[in-house]
């Protein structure tokens, strides 16, 4: 909210180059999240024990910092990392089948392992593994081949490699202990790095997010993580690089300081309060409790899930990115495969309620389950799916109504948002049906 009086005017006019991807994401709904690196080899293990009896958060792709592994000694992981089942079509076709219509990969999460082709670091895919195949590169050239959009993640705070965490002295200052230094900034406190925090950022995390600019075009998100040590100086640079080379690609709020153009309202959360959310917003999800592959968590979201949680969202105006974990060895969890797969079918005859629509004065009717829950934490989710027929949410686009439900109508169904108050319906339609007969009154549309 704080937008330094310097920027506000030159951050006001690089908007204006967005306003056509901005519209994109909005109507585009459903999008796969591919956290991908060298934890998906322990996969939430290390040294046989679980990312749960470990240190929070519980999620796998932080198993460097909940067992406190020395750089060198994490990095001795690059020398196994060679994905042989790594497939960037199918990957792009799965996410295609599943009715997603974008596709978001770390390019480099917090361990600083960096998936392509990176002249600034060696640490990475290219220099420091025997698989010497730039992944970005691959997933790139296959969305675009299939015409799906394509976005980055990239931690530009968080970097055990060399973000330097050794600001001790300024932590103590600000009053942070090692505790919440190490909760709720993640910060590498067990083997810091020599340089400093600004030395990783002018020598690392501006240079690879200006060669991810320069290499693979016409991106059409950057999703920044963790800005919890940005200053707005800092924040304003990642978004300046981005803009310089591809001033169409829209940004998340996390870069930090307010330089967002859309939202995230938390991992795996539904917003309540919509009124709250000034931009575009999308909800991120895990498939199971693990955003990284975990080899012991089976707690996979059903097909049915997946839809609830989609059309919540929808309803209420956001995008679903729903994630997928692939193994060390590349491939796709089959679950995920499967899951994913039974979406896309509702979605093939569905789809018309969903993508380009907007949220409309309410966004359901009947429903008084809500199922949210945060990350790590199996046991904070709960979903149990008790719907009925006559439990409905909705969309609208142009001059149609949506009420949709997850579950298959009886004879006849009664929508009763849908009675005389919203004007005399013309036609009703059901969808990969056709037309139905319908009556409507006061007390709803039947
Ligand atoms: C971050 C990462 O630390 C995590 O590994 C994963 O990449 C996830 C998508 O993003 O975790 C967060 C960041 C912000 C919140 C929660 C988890 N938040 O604001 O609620």
């Amino acid at each position: 909210d704080k937008l330094p009086e310097v920027h506000l005017k030159e951050w006001k006019a690089m908007n204006e180059s967005k306003a056509e991807t901005m519209q994109w994401f909005k109507d585009s709904k459903f999008g796969m999240f591919i956290h991908w690196g060298l934890y998906s080899i322990p996969g939430g293990v290390w040294d046989g024990q679980k990312i749960h009896e470990m240190r929070r958060p519980h999620v796998a792709e932080w198993i460097q910092h909940a067992a406190e592994v020395p750089r060198a000694e994490y990095a001795q992981l690059a020398k196994s990392f060679n994905p042989i089942h790594f497939d960037a079509e199918a990957i792009v076709k799965l996410a295609k089948a599943a009715g997603m219509r974008y596709l978001v990969i770390t390019a480099k999460h917090h361990d600083g392992f960096a998936l392509y082709d990176s002249r600034v670091s060696d640490f990475d895919v290219m220099d420091a593994t025997p698989f010497k195949r730039d992944i970005i590169r691959e997933l790139h050239d296959a969305c675009k081949k299939e015409g799906l959009a394509f976005g980055v993640y990239y931690s530009h705070n968080i970097d055990w490699a060399d973000g330097s965490d050794c600001r001790a002295a300024e932590y103590k200052e600000k009053g942070w202990t090692i505790e919440n230094q190490n909760l709720a900034f993640g910060a590498n406190t067990w083997d810091p790095s020599p340089n400093t925090f600004q030395e990783y950022l002018d020598n690392k995390a501006y240079p690879q997010v200006k060669e991810l600019m320069e290499n693979y075009p016409d991106m059409k998100c950057l999703w920044y993580d963790m800005p919890w040590r940005m200053d707005a100086e800092q924040s304003f640079n990642f978004y300046k690089i981005v803009y310089d080379i591809q001033p169409q690609i829209i940004i998340t709020h996390r870069i930090g300081n307010g330089f967002g153009d859309y939202t995230i309202p938390g991992d795996n959360k539904i917003p309540e309060n919509l009124d709250d959310l000034k931009k575009p917003w999308e909800t991120v999800g895990t498939f199971n409790n693990s955003w990284g592959f975990n080899g012991y968590d089976q707690d996979w979201k059903s097909p049915q899930e997946i839809l609830f949680w989609l059309i919540e969202i929808v309803s209420k105006g956001g995008n679903y990115m729903l994630n997928i974990g692939p193994t060390g060895l590349g491939g796709v969890p089959t679950e995920s495969v499967g899951n994913l797969q039974a979406v896309g079918a509702w979605l093939d005859v569905n789809g018309e309620a969903v993508y380009g629509t907007s949220k409309w004065k309410l966004t359901k009717e009947g429903i008084t389950q809500l199922s949210m829950g945060g990350t790590g934490d199996r046991e904070k989710r709960g979903f149990q799916f008790d719907f009925t027929a006559e439990d409905f949410w909705f969309t609208q686009k142009d001059d149609s109504l949506y009420a949709i439900s997850l579950v298959p109508a009886k004879e006849t169904v009664t929508v009763k948002s849908f009675d005389t108050g919203i004007g005399k319906v013309k036609s009703v339609e059901l969808l990969g049906h056709g037309k139905v007969d319908f009556s409507q009154d006061e007390n709803g549309l039947t």
